[in-house]
């Protein structure tokens, strides 16, 4: 009877230690004691399952031999050091590409939708956005995971009239349906001279910019927006309600690089508060505000409370007019309804972005691009002013490295790693 009762207990207990000595074994003496423990481990299972199923008491008395003579090889293995784990490291655009590509093909994405978010996340760590680089892979996998996200989607492009496109991404991420929405958007725009982009029921989780300065190196100026979930307390409010709702507008120079510029509505995006709670540094303290409505420097209070639009009331209404064109024009979700339908994975919620483009050789006629020079050059003789876009040069040579999180990179392996098993 005590035996009875004991030794379920005394399992329970040998293998909860036996699961926490087989973690420690593999960060503290990995090669060195955790192949030989994990063979005895394996044999003594075989054997004891196999042979001796009728006496349960023996195959207690097997297990707790085999738990201490495991300890024991842990605690010899024990003295080898642990491997230091670098904070940061450099790795080249290739291998973001490759690393973000193969955790989307893991964890049930199909070749084409993993390509093209692989290029959106590799382009934007590339270029410095960090916020939206590897950063948000696990995001991206954990919609996969948790089914709201179809990563076999295949966009439907249709043309309502003849400037219009419209992408069905059919449930899947923005990228390839962008891909594909953008290529015909270039051929409808160099006829029409302006034209319009909806994507709708997809799923965007990324920088803006990668769409607005591919059309604008195709000669094509464009401006996109998106809205998110709610995030921002419109000018008046305490009460999250617009998403952080970024703009991007691209315009084409002939001979130099596309102006392109890509920013959220809120005073600082959504992915830069987390990242800046995650390396422990402070935020201006106008950036948003705690749950009780006071304001801090404090990134993690913001992500519990709100975030502000930029520029005060002029800046909350921009994010309202993103808020009618991203949803109102594609008819799909305004942040607040993305809120209501979202499974709360942490991926990205459902929605739409519209784009219009412009063909400036149409509209103003040839001679456009010297007339805009010049405005350009004055632009620069102002002061210390920027050009925005100086950062996607790198675009155009993918040698060389950039520095990355490494937390982040090891822990996108992890998420591959283990759906290859
Ligand atoms: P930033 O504040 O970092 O940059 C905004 C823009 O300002 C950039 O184009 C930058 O150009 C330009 N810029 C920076 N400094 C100057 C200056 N001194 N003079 C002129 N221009 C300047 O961007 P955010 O943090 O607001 O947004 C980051 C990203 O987050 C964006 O890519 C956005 O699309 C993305 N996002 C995506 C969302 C989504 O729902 N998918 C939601 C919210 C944001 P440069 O690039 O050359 O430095
Ligand atoms: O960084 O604000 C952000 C954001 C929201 C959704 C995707 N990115």
């Amino acid at each position: 009877m005590l035996a009875a009762t004991t030794i379920p207990i005394l399992y329970h207990i040998d293998s909860m230690f036996r699961r926490l000595l087989v973690l420690w074994l593999r960060w503290r003496a990995i090669g060195v004691v955790y192949l030989p423990a994990s063979m005895a481990n394996l044999l003594l299972t075989e054997f004891a399952s196999k042979f001796l199923v009728a006496h349960k008491n023996i195959i207690y008395k097997l297990k707790f031999i085999r738990y201490h003579f495991t300890l024991a090889l842990g605690v010899v293995g024990y003295r080898r050091p642990l491997p230091k784990l670098e904070k940061i490291m450099d790795t080249t655009y290739h291998d973001i590409w490759s690393l973000t590509k193969n955790a989307l093909l893991s964890n049930g994405c199909d070749d084409r939708n993993s390509s093209a978010v692989a290029t959106t996340v590799a382009s934007a760590e590339w270029t410095g956005s960090r916020s939206h680089g590897l950063f948000r892979v696990p995001g991206y996998i954990k919609s996969l995971r948790s089914r709201k996200v179809d990563g076999h989607a295949s966009p439907e492009v249709t043309h309502p009239t003849p400037a219009i496109v419209s992408v069905d991404a059919n449930n899947g991420f923005a990228p390839l349906a962008l891909e594909e929405g953008v290529e015909a958007l270039t051929k409808v725009v160099s006829s029409t001279g302006v034209a319009a982009l909806m994507v709708r029921n997809s799923y965007h989780f990324a920088a803006l910019w990668h769409e607005t300065f591919s059309l604008a190196s195709r000669g094509y100026a464009a401006l996109a927006v998106v809205c998110s979930t709610p995030l921002v307390a419109p000018f008046g409010s305490k009460k999250a309600f617009f998403g952080t709702n970024p703009i991007s507008f691209a315009f084409p120079r002939k001979t130099e690089q596309p102006l392109v510029f890509d920013m959220a509505t809120s005073t600082m995006a959504h992915g830069d508060v987390q990242i800046a709670a995650r390396e422990g540094r402070e935020i201006p303290s106008d950036v948003g505000l705690t749950s009780s409505g006071s304001s801090t420097t404090d990134p993690n209070e913001v992500l519990d409370g709100i975030l502000l639009p930029f520029g005060g009331y002029k800046g909350s209404l921009i994010s309202l007019m993103v808020e009618l064109i991203a949803a109102g024009f594609t008819g799909d979700n305004f942040s607040y309804e993305a809120e209501l339908g979202d499974n709360g994975d942490g991926g990205p919620a459902r929605g739409g972005e519209f784009i219009v483009a412009f063909a400036p050789e149409i509209l103003a006629g040839p001679g456009w691009d010297e007339h805009c020079a010049a405005f350009f050059a004055e632009y620069a003789r102002q002061g210390d002013t920027y050009l925005p876009g100086e950062s996607k040069r790198r675009l155009a040579d993918l040698r060389g490295t950039v520095t990355v999180d490494a937390e982040i990179y090891r822990n996108i392996r992890n998420l591959t790693q283990i759906n290859n098993k």
